[in-house]
């Protein structure tokens, strides 16, 4: 059974777009896995410590077989490829994937909470979900368009796809 995977990419480090292009790049090579559709790039201010680089964001469609924590190996290793260190939480990163809506799943475990525990807060993972697909809901049947209307303002800027590499 194939499921919509939504993933959200995040990197602050090492020419973010190029990092969040390349990135791209692999999930559409992922086995058992097809990439429906990728949202623009969007620069972000930075959530959490503020004495770091703005962020560039975006997310992805995927359609997968792939189960859920499978994807998430697969997502963390693409991370560790492009040489992800975790140095502080929240802290700045050259790539961050996270799981934001794996079909109309819930979970919670020690590894996995999907829908994403931040998803609600942050604009720059509830607009790039938009673009890729306006009727979009939460599992609870809550329109993410509504969710976006509600969420605090982080400066979102859209970049030009001229300034993707
Ligand atoms: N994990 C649990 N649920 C998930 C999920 N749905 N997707 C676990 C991915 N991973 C999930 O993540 C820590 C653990 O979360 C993983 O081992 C996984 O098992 P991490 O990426 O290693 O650590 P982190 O990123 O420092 O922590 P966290 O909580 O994932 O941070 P976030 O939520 O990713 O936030 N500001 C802007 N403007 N743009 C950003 O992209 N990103 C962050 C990081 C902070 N501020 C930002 C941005
Ligand atoms: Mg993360």
């Amino acid at each position: 059974m194939m499921t919509d995977a939504f993933i959200g990419l995040g990197s602050n480090l090492k020419e973010p777009a190029a990092q969040l292009a390349r990135a791209v790049s692999a999930l559409a090579t992922l086995p058992e896995t097809v990439l429906v559709a990728q949202s623009p790039f969007y620069a972000s201010r930075p959530v959490g410590p503020q004495d770091q680089p703005d962020f560039v964001n975006g997310a992805v469609w995927l359609r997968t077989s792939l189960r859920p924590h499978r994807l998430l190996d697969e997502l963390q290793r693409i991370e560790q490829k492009h040489g992800r260190e975790r140095l502080r939480h929240w802290g700045p990163r050259t790539l961050d994937l996270d799981v934001l809506l794996f079909g109309t799943q819930v979970l919670d475990d020690e590894r996995l909470t999907v829908p994403h525990r931040e998803l609600a807060n942050r604009d720059f993972a509830l607009q790039p979900l938009l673009d890729l697909k306006a009727d979009l809901a939460l599992p609870d049947g809550t329109p993410i368009a509504e969710l976006r209307n509600q969420c605090p303002d982080n400066g979102l800027r859209k970049l030009p796809p001229a300034d993707y590499p």
